[in-house]
């Protein structure tokens, strides 16, 4: 099981208390979907995803950002049983949505750079190592029940 401590817990939730959802969850996403463009193909209901002006513009996308987001509250608020918190999250992207879970991996890696924009000099690399090891967790946690 994964150890934090309470300097990790603390930084962690401070890091999520100064997070505007509304901001990060869409640009995150978006990112994700024109960085690795294969990614699109699971929003193929969500409307135009034809260039990255009208990805960033998709207010279907962005309202999906801000879910993904508050997703990620329930691994906040259950640090210490982050894999069984996700088990039925991870059984759908698995059996219901065919998410490749590599892709998980890219989405957390496209939030760490919308937040590290946003953070700028308060992203140390002592927050990064935190923040990457959270996501670490819920990305190992959401991968969990495929096989
Ligand atoms: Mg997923 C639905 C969270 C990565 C594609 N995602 C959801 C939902 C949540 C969520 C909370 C709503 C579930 C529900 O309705 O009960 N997703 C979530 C997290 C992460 C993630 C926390 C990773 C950090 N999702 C992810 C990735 C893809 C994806 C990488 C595809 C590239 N998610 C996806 C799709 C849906 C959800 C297609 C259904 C969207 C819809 O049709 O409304």
């Amino acid at each position: 099981m994964v150890k934090w401590s309470d300097k990790e817990r603390a930084a962690i939730t401070s890091i999520f208390a100064g997070l505007d959802y509304e901001d990060i969850g869409p640009k995150a996403l978006g990112r994700c979907l024109i960085v690795y463009p294969w990614t699109q193909r699971y929003f193929g209901s969500f409307g135009n995803l034809s260039n990255a002006a009208a990805i960033m513009g998709n207010a279907n996308l962005a309202a999906h950002g801000i879910k993904v987001l508050h997703g990620l509250d329930r691994a906040l608020k259950n640090m210490d049983n982050i894999k069984e918190t996700y088990t039925d999250l991870s059984i759908l992207h698995s059996e219901t949505l065919h998410v490749d879970p590599d892709n998980f991996k890219l989405l957390s890696d496209c939030l760490t750079i919308v937040v590290a924009a946003k953070m700028g000099n308060s992203f140390t690399p002592d927050i990064q190592l935190v923040f990457q090891k959270f996501l670490a967790v819920v990305v190992s946690a959401l991968g969990k029940q495929y096989c």
